[in-house]
């Protein structure tokens, strides 16, 4: 038995890259019972000769739809144009990969469809990501973020994800599409989650997700995972206050001064959602 990482999923066929040598397994029928799927992402041990999986490791994380395990960081590839920049993804993406401890790292695509008024634009509100603690990127300077890491790319169909990674490494080679200009959307050019050896970091291109959603969170999930808003609910009336209805919120003071609105009104957007 020896220890691997499982770098790509294809249906049943689990590739395991155990010391730089892949190994196409499947998955022990005992896994189904247990209720157990393995994930690309997870470290497992392997029988090389039976070509069966025999154990999964225990994960620090898993995400669904990108199905994946053991991630430290995700790249959220927004595009300006086609599909539409939207600060509802980002802050949601933002939310959900933050309560998985996933570092969101903020990536703008397609910033040469911008003339200079929309940039400028642009940046003001990325700027204050930048305040709250994110990492912000619109250029190839992003490489430095890879050594060492599991990075997930996510993000919608057709916002420039297999793209990025071909731009990080030219050997690579992904297949990238064709945004269908009639919706403004994409159309899943890629179409399974593969970990690749990128920039001394594994990274996980992914089909672009529109079914994203807040699975398994509570309205004070969401509302810890506004990051900023921590730096200010010890000034609230209330201790469990939810920055919503309740009289002397120190949240609600701070919209328009050190709390962007959109953020605001997105939280509240979501805790809604989740109600529901
Ligand atoms: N002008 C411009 N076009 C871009 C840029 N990045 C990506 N595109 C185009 O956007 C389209 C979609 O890019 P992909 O890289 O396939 O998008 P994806 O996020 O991988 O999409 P899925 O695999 O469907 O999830 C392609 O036609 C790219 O050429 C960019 O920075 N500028
Ligand atoms: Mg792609
Ligand atoms: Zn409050």
């Amino acid at each position: 038995m020896t220890e691997g990482k499982i770098v790509k999923q294809i249906s049943n066929d689990y590739t395991v890259n155990v010391n730089n040598k892949l190994y196409v397994c499947k998955a022990r029928g005992k896994f189904r019972n247990m209720g157990i799927t393995p994930l690309v992402g997870d470290n497992a041990l392997i029988d090389c000769n039976a070509k069966y999986i025999i154990e999964i490791k225990k994960r620090k994380n898993e995400l669904i739809r990108p199905s994946i395990a053991n991630v430290d960081q995700a790249v959220i590839v927004m595009s300006n144009k086609i599909p539409e920049f939207s600060l509802d993804l980002l802050d949601k993406l933002i939310c959900i990969i933050e309560y998985n401890n996933i570092e969101p790292i903020i990536y703008v695509s397609k910033t040469d469809l911008l003339d200079e008024i929309e940039k400028n634009n642009l940046f003001k509100i990325l700027d204050y990501y930048k305040k709250i603690g994110y990492r912000v990127y619109a250029d190839l300077s992003i490489k430095e973020v890879f050594k060492d890491k599991v990075t997930v790319f996510v993000g919608q169909s057709g916002a420039g994800k297999s793209t990025l990674l071909n731009n990080l490494d030219s050997t690579l080679e992904l297949l990238t599409g064709d945004v269908s200009y009639a919706l403004g959307r994409g159309k899943h050019t890629t179409r399974h989650v593969e970990l690749l050896e990128v920039l001394g970091g594994l990274i996980a291109d992914t089909p672009g997700f529109s079914k994203i959603s807040f699975i398994g969170m509570t309205k004070g999930d969401i509302r810890d995972n506004f990051i900023e808003f921590n730096n200010y609910r010890e000034y609230c009336k209330y201790k469990d206050c939810m920055h919503n209805l309740e009289d002397d919120c120190m949240i609600k003071k701070e919209i328009n001064n050190n709390i962007l609105k959109s953020r605001y009104d997105n939280y509240i957007k979501f805790i809604s959602e989740v109600e529901r």
